[in-house]
């Protein structure tokens, strides 16, 4: 016969080993020598905010997380048509995994669209990002705004910027699209409460394409508007689940990476934008060259920092993937992998598969699937399995 008085001793030790265990646990810090207190743009941000921030540090330990835009919008030959029954995406059928990271592009949300601009519905896009952030997906956010002087598109370079700053005469106007940007990514919830946003607001700035970009809007201009715009996001209508990108195009040779940058507390993380205009030499100077010049200034100020946007990219919107003189049908074993190896960015977001002649991402049965298959098996390369196997 058992001692009745010895098995109770013995649970009593076991639930106090267990409690132990559980307080140790609760009680790890957040921060530690190795992932130290960062200076984040919102000092109210979310918890899931500051979640998310050590993820994207501790993975780019390992490697980078591998994003597409509009990774489970659209792709080739499809549109969320079977939504929400099947969440679908060119990455998955390839790799049978997901990206890491996941890109949405809000323009049209500060004019009260139902769609943006590329077709896909908010309600659409506010689903994908809840499913990509219950799944262990990063999301970030790109905003191709409406020039707010001639309701025009980003690509209307008309100048706007001095308008919609100071006493300008259009403050007011930009002030309500900013408030429905922000009605937009508060929406956006699991759990009752905001998934995590990387929002990457202005991008590509030293390039002419766009109304706040070079020459278009200087530094001055720019520096205000991306100021006022945490300013109203932030403080007045109390966004609290953004980690700010600011990412300019590739570094012209008189470029400086910091040449429009609003300053250590208005940005979280260090971008850039770099596509291969079919020239791989060129492409992958840039990368080595860009990303080299960022990650001492994200050392030495304390940041994280990623390739923002990438892909092979031919102008005038002709399918490269699907040319008979590809360039490189190992791209992304050949160009992409040596180049990013070891480069310390947390992720790289190949840009959108959409139709008409813009396609960054392979899909199922592309010339370059079998490489990409390959790429996804390099051990750097994470995709949403791989980052979610890792601890922090
Ligand atoms: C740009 C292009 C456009 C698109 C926009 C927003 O880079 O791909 O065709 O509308 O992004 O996704």
């Amino acid at each position: 016969m058992g001692c009745k008085i010895c098995d109770f001793q013995k649970r009593l030790a076991t639930i106090l080993i267990m409690g132990f265990i559980t307080i140790f646990n609760s009680c790890k810090p957040f921060y530690n020598t190795v992932y130290k207190k960062p200076l984040l743009v919102d000092a109210k941000a979310s918890k899931r905010v500051k979640t998310l921030h050590k993820k994207l540090f501790y993975l780019s330990k390992e490697g980078f997380a591998v994003g597409h835009q509009d990774a489970t919008a659209y792709g080739i030959g499809w549109k969320h048509a079977d939504f929400p029954n099947l969440i679908k995406s060119d990455v998955y059928d390839m790799v049978e995994d997901f990206p890491a990271v996941y890109g949405f592009d809000i323009s049209g949300v500060e004019l009260g669209n139902a769609n943006n601009i590329d077709g896909v519905p908010f309600n659409t896009m506010k689903v994908l990002m809840v499913d990509a952030y219950s799944k262990g997906g990063i999301i970030t956010v790109s905003w191709h705004a409406d020039n707010p002087k001639t309701n025009s598109n980003s690509w209307d370079t008309t100048p706007a910027v001095n308008e919609i700053i100071g006493e300008g005469a259009l403050v007011e106007k930009y002030e309500s699209w900013l408030s429905k940007v922000a009605a937009f990514l508060k929406s956006v919830k699991y759990k009752g409460r905001e998934i995590p946003i990387i929002f990457r607001p202005y991008h590509e700035m030293n390039g002419g394409w766009f109304w706040w970009g070079n020459p278009n809007c200087n530094s001055i201009e720019y520096i205000q508007l991306w100021r006022n715009t945490v300013y109203s996001l932030r403080d007045k209508y109390q966004v609290h689940n953004l980690i700010y990108v600011y990412a300019p195009n590739k570094l012209n040779p008189n470029d400086n990476y910091l040449d429009y940058y609003p300053g250590d507390t208005f940005v979280d993380v260090l971008g850039i934008d770099i596509y291969d205009f079919q020239n791989a030499v060129e492409y992958s100077n840039s990368v080595v060259n860009d990303l080299g010049i960022i990650k001492n200034i994200a050392n030495e100020k304390y940041k994280l920092y990623a390739l923002t946007e990438t892909g092979i990219h031919k102008s005038g919107g002709i399918n490269w993937f699907t040319e008979s003189s590809y360039p490189d049908q190992n791209w992304f074993n050949n160009v992409l992998y040596p180049n990013l190896e070891n480069s310390g960015i947390s992720w790289v977001l190949f840009w959108r598969n959409g139709s008409g002649g813009e396609q960054y991402m392979p899909n199922k049965t592309h010339k370059s699937e079998a490489d990409f298959k390959a790429f996804a098996k390099q051990p750097q390369a994470l995709f949403l399995k791989d980052i979610n196997n890792i601890k922090y």
